[in-house]
């Protein structure tokens, strides 16, 4: 692809900025007497141990979501009734809080995937109405990819965001992400009442490298100040994903890894920009527009590959560290599609980038996301807490909600 004008990527957290923002975001009483374009620019969500982290490493070592434990349940009993047919047995939820995942489990055959697949395809390339292309800044680098089989940072941020959200756009999809192989599933593990607040298509084509190793609970690094996720307790689980395989998924073309038992504690990672020809040799810690490695070794060894036919899903913790293999295949194009749920006490997004400012994606480099087109679905049970207000719908099969 064709190298176009550079632009020098700015730091990815400032120091000083940090500092100051931190100070201030400390004094509490003063947050109320704040406008919002002025409190929501601090960094909120950072506590004392990520700021000592991060400065006493020299910079090196980042919390790119907040750092917490997990507590376990004190039993694992299911927090909801299902019909037999979606019900996990008492192992399974075992299973899932000891490692942090659930499956593979059958949403689909294969066949009736397989006859989906091409319409999702389409999905993930087709322009969004929920996030128009052109209504939004991409600010990073606008230096091409070099390498035939890899996205340019700058497509990789628009074409990543491009395919968000696509399930208030086609009813189709929104039925299988409201499906009860999955919902009460999740509900099981979550509890009575979901929301879906977000979808991402995540397609690896033939020769791309794997997703980088990652973890995250509150999505702090879309902003690196303020997460996107504001549940009641940060220590309790209070949204899952659900990951669906729409066509094969194996070791080959590109499967998710996940390292079981990493969920119970966020750890620390190195963040560089990424740069196809610095990191022509290691795309595979490639995460957005930049490459993501735990600060401290993992024990890959440990990592279970997820081997899925079209039309399986797995259920995990976004806590897990996980990420995917690379297509090493010449043709084999694998497409995958996550959506995340919520229970109804965790407040998505803040007014500030809810309001004209839009939301700024530091991971993407992307600025002044509208998001007046994006609403959260209730797809079980009700919106008991109401904290997201009037956006929230309520699901109906076939529910376009942005034509
Ligand atoms: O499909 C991938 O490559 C990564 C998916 C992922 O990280 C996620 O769904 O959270």
């Amino acid at each position: 692809m064709a190298t176009s004008a550079q632009k020098q990527p700015k730091r990815i957290i400032r120091t000083g900025p940090l500092l100051f923002g931190f100070a201030l975001s400390q004094l509490r009483f003063l947050h109320s007497l704040m406008p919002d374009r002025l409190r929501y620019q601090l960094p909120l969500s950072w506590t004392p141990h990520m700021l000592r982290t991060f400065l006493g490493s020299g910079r090196k070592r980042v919390y790119i979501d907040v750092h917490t434990r997990l507590n376990l349940p004190s039993s694992y009993v299911p927090r909801a009734e299902s019909p037999p047919e979606h019900r996990l047995s008492p192992d399974e939820i075992r299973s899932f809080w000891e490692r942090g995942f659930s499956g593979p489990h059958t949403l689909l055959p294969p066949d009736e995937m397989g006859k989906l697949a091409r319409h999702m395809w389409s999905l993930w390339d087709k322009p969004s109405s929920t996030y128009p292309p052109g209504s939004y800044k991409y600010v990073g680098s606008t230096q091409g990819s070099e390498d035939a089989t890899e996205m340019s940072n700058e497509e990789y941020a628009t074409k990543g965001l491009n395919a968000r959200d696509k399930h208030l756009e086609d009813g189709a999809l929104l039925d299988l992400y409201a499906h009860p192989a999955i919902v009460e599933r999740i509900a099981q593990l979550l509890g009575p009442d979901l929301l879906l607040w977000r979808s991402q298509f995540f397609p690896k084509y033939p020769g791309m490298g794997g997703t980088g190793w990652h973890q995250a609970t509150s999505y702090l690094n879309e902003t690196m100040r303020v997460a996107t996720l504001t549940p009641p307790h940060l220590d309790e689980l209070f949204q899952l994903t659900v990951w669906i395989a729409v066509t094969d998924s194996t070791l080959e073309n590109g499967c998710l890894r996940m390292i079981p038992g990493t969920h119970r504690e966020l750890l620390p990672m190195s963040v560089e920009e990424y740069d196809p020809v610095k990191h022509a040799a290691n795309k595979s810690d490639r995460f957005g527009t930049k490459i993501l490695r735990p600060s401290d070794a993992i024990n890959e060894a440990d990592a279970v590959n997820v081997v899925m036919k079209a039309g399986e899903f797995i259920i995990f913790s976004e806590r897990v560290m996980h990420g995917a293999l690379p297509n090493i295949t010449s043709n084999e194009g694998r497409l995958g599609m996550s959506g995340r749920y919520i229970v109804p006490g965790v407040r998505v997004h803040n007014p500030y980038v809810l309001g004209d400012a839009g939301l700024a994606i530091s991971y993407l480099r992307i600025q002044q996301l509208k998001l007046d087109r994006w609403r959260p679905i209730v797809v079980r049970g009700s919106d008991t807490a109401h904290v997201n207000g009037d956006r929230v719908l309520r699901y109906k099969p076939g529910m376009v909600v942005n034509p």
